[in-house]
């Protein structure tokens, strides 16, 4: 595609050209923005294609609304799915400079939280590659994810500047700037036929810029979009109409009006409840249906009929569900049509995908909030409420508790709008993300609904991409299996069963696991960089990596690790491989258990370190600041992956896809994938323990007792009483007590005392499963092998015949 002479002239010239600088004075970034922008060259030559020969051939196209992108970095991806990757090596070793050492000097693009996010990116790789028409939509945060920083072992958030020395890949389009508005009144009139109109006088309006990040599939075929809205004051604003003109209240709003995409919220899986985040949600769903309206209305003026033939709008889950009622008021209060027919192209629109059953993340606006803020909104989701309403009293005659509980608005209370509801209402089609998460939803969150829209509720398993998660993050394993199998794998992933056959194959096992060894050494260096840790990369890598949350137990983790430090220190020849755990978690702000946990592990991790006693057989590490880039250079190195949620709490996961993709064995629950992966992988190479959700229910239904527990294993009481202690936290006695209270006078509500038990039980068993390197080399292999049906072009797959039905359409090269 681009020699290697070409690719070094065109870096030079953008060296010179485009940072006004030389290859003698050039530092790393100048390389960096000079490499990216040689690649944007190419990318956007690509965009011009595709966007052509989608409008050329008038594509049905799939819209991905999510409030949340975890890109990550993008110069190694778009090199690699141009398969530039070497050329460019090459190229510029050539020139001096080192590749690796280039590809530092990329921020993540962190606009999202954590799996949710991630997903999204994941699913716009997988559209790009499989040559399908979509373009993603979301918000072009000036501060995406806080920065982690450790201090005495605390989280400190610092703000994230993604874009302080600019973004390569991002180009601004002011042509197709859009207007939203907020605030205001409804005036309702009479039209000349009798019928009643109404009118919404707003209070202010907002301008979205659109910034388009062009989104290269693997080939480089198909470049697609990622389009985010930054907010901008529209320059005539009046606040109320009531009391417009005031100069010093005009500025006020300007500077209000900046603040929309100032930030990204930095809860994964809470509420926040925030007036400022509707506004995010309806600015940013608003400006992308407003986008789409346009581009539609180019190809077919004002005939509506065919709206939802070319149109599919997918909810990455609730965030966006305010541009059901958007959608209908643009129908009904603009366009004119009639009710049915715009409720009829409205739910044949939209589709919905759940991410959590936990109950502090379903989301709830209060109506007066909505009032204040989209006054026509709240109008039109009563008369779907009240439409909606009429069916269910057809359905179930007479029954008010089931009207309760569906109904949209929550009546006990402040009354409240419910987004799932609304969201299941609007839709044609509710996915959760996994098998036993979708069965959750249709039995425990939506049954009624199910009953109700048959069908309507289904499931789509969550994946990853294997470019980024296997290809590019672990170069030597991909070589490795390309060798074998050929290098078709990263576009059809069951093809990596093949390697199956050679699981038992001893100079196979050696070359698999020569390179997890070289995998950890590099992680090691890093570790020592990051930490001033030293760990033997002969030791057990022992991950657990996601967002510090009480339902992933990374407490739990934590009381196994404690109880091995005992049984150490009770025993100096206590039988185990030595093991290195290592953890990278950002705990939400506001989220003072989670920063204990975070504490908890950072101290112990220090006590145990320099504990010369048990230093050679456990090391702990806490590597600040977790992020997409941080986990490509940890998951290759993990020997094992801690999946250990609650069962019934974990939706999904898909860290635990990314870890086994790379060879790494799951200890886990029967939680989300993981069961899923257990499936695939079998019995016998996955490590699975706790109680079931069967299980728990029942033990909570009798009256789950955590001091039961406490008192019948004494070395769990022995490490939850140490948290008491100052042991870990000299002079600060009690600086733990509330991790230890939140298992006991707290009734323990994620059941980490019930679990204690197996769980030590299966790290016993993983233990000796490493000890026999032929065993453990063979499960790591499996593991890898049977990961097929965990890339996100199969979840894609399964959203376009089931939900989206798109067809692919190729762009000449
Ligand atoms: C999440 C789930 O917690 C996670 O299990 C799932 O993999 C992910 C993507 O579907 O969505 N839901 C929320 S909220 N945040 C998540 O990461």
């Amino acid at each position: 595609m681009l020699d290697k002479n070409v690719f070094k002239q065109a870096v030079i010239k953008h060296l010179h050209s485009t940072l006004g600088t030389d290859e003698n004075k050039a530092d790393n970034h100048a390389w960096f923005k000079a490499v990216s922008a040689a690649i944007q060259e190419l990318v956007l030559e690509r965009l011009r294609s595709t966007q052509k020969t989608h409008y050329l051939n008038d594509t049905r196209a799939v819209h991905y609304f999510s409030a949340e992108f975890l890109m990550g970095r993008l110069l190694s991806n778009n090199m690699q799915n141009f398969g530039l990757f070497e050329t460019a090596d090459t190229a510029l070793q050539e020139l001096g400079v080192s590749l690796s050492d280039v590809l530092e000097e990329e921020p993540d693009m962190a606009l999202g939280n954590g799996g949710l996010g991630r997903l999204a990116a994941c699913f716009i790789d997988s559209l790009a590659t499989m040559d399908l028409p979509a373009i993603g939509y979301g918000i072009h945060y000036e501060h995406g994810l806080f920065r982690q920083e450790i201090k005495n072992g605390g989280q400190i958030e610092r703000p994230d500047s993604w874009r302080d020395y600019g973004n390569p890949w991002e180009i601004c389009r002011p042509e197709s700037i859009q207007e939203i508005s907020l605030y205001g009144y409804v005036e309702t009139k009479y039209g000349d036929d009798g019928k009643i109109q109404k009118e919404w006088h707003p209070g202010s309006i907002v301008q979205g810029v659109p910034w388009d990040i062009p989104v290269v599939g693997y080939g480089g075929g198909t470049v697609n979009v990622l389009r985010l809205w930054q907010s901008k004051s529209s320059g005539y604003f009046n606040w109320d109409v009531f009391n417009a003109g005031g100069y010093v209240d005009a500025q006020r709003e300007n500077i209000q009006a900046e603040t929309i995409s100032k930030v990204l919220y930095p809860n994964d899986e809470t509420e926040a409840g925030k007036e400022l985040r509707l506004i995010q949600q309806y600015f940013f769903s608003a400006c992308s249906l407003k986008d789409i309206i346009r581009r539609y209305k180019r190809a077919h003026g004002d005939d509506w009929s065919r709206f939802a033939e070319q149109v599919v709008v997918q909810l990455n889950d609730t965030h966006p569900a305010i541009a059901i009622p958007e959608l209908m008021r643009i129908l009904v209060d603009r366009a004119e049509l009639d009710w049915d027919s715009a409720w009829a192209i409205s739910t044949k629109t939209f589709a919905y995908t759940n991410h959590t059953l936990l109950p502090e993340a379903l989301e709830k606006w209060p109506v007066r909030m909505l009032e204040k803020i989209l006054p026509r909104h709240i109008e039109i989701i009563y008369e779907i409420n009240h439409r909606f309403m009429q069916e269910v009293e057809n359905k179930w005659p007479g029954d008010n508790k089931i009207k309760a509980k569906l109904s949209i608005i929550e009546e006990a209370g402040e009354k409240m709008v419910r987004m799932g509801n609304l969201s299941v209402i609007g839709s044609f089609a509710v996915n959760g993300v996994a098998e036993i998460h979708s069965k959750l939803v249709k039995q425990n969150l939506f049954p009624e609904f199910d009953q109700l829209y048959p069908g309507k509720l289904t499931n789509v398993t969550n994946g990853v991409t294997p470019r980024r998660w296997l290809k590019a993050c672990n170069p030597l394993l991909s070589d490795l299996i390309s060798k074998k199998i050929g290098s078709d794998w990263p576009l059809q992933l069951d093809k990596l069963d093949a390697i199956s056959a050679l699981a038992d194959n001893k100079t196979f096992q050696n070359q698999f696991m020569k390179i997890k060894q070289k995998n950890k050494q590099i992680l090691a260096d890093e570790i020592l960089k990051l930490t001033g840790i030293k760990v033997d990369p002969k030791a057990i890598f022992d991950i657990q990596i996601k967002r510090l949350h009480e339902y992933k137990r990374q407490h739990l983790n934590l009381l196994h690790i404690m109880a091995l430090y005992r049984r150490l220190l009770e025993d100096p020849n206590y039988d185990m491989h030595p093991r290195v755990f290592i953890f990278g978690a950002k705990a939400a702000p506001g989220y003072t258990l989670a920063k204990t946990i975070i504490y908890a592990i950072n101290k112990i991790a220090d006590k145990i370190n320099n504990d010369s006693r048990v230093n050679k057989k456990i090391k702990v590490v806490f590597l600040p600041n977790y992020r997409v880039s941080l986990a490509e250079k940890m998951i290759p190195a993990a020997d094992v992956s801690q999946q250990i949620s609650t069962a019934g709490k974990e939706a999904s996961g898909t860290g635990n896809m990314k870890l086994a993709l790379n060879g790494a064995v799951t200890i886990g629950t029967l939680d989300g994938a993981n069961i899923e992966i257990a499936e695939e992988v079998g019995e016998d190479n996955i490590f699975i323990f706790g109680n079931t959700v069967e299980e728990i229910t029942a033990l909570q239904s009798k009256g789950y007792k955590p001091y039961d527990y406490y008192y019948k294993n004494s070395e769990l009481k022995a490490v939850l009483d140490w948290l008491d202690s100052d042991y870990f936290t000299p002079g600060r006695p009690g600086a733990l007590s509330s991790l230890k209270d939140s298992m006991l006078k707290g009734g323990d509500p994620y059941l980490v005392l019930a679990d204690y038990d197996s769980y030590c039980e299966a790290n016993i068993a993983l233990d000796e499963a490493y000890g026999d390197s032929a065993k453990w080399a063979k499960m790591a292999i499996l593991n890898t092998a049977k990961m097929g049906k965990f890339t996100s072009d199969r979840s894609v797959k399964d959203y376009v015949e089931r939900i989206w039905k798109l067809d692919p359409c190729t762009v000449d090269k």
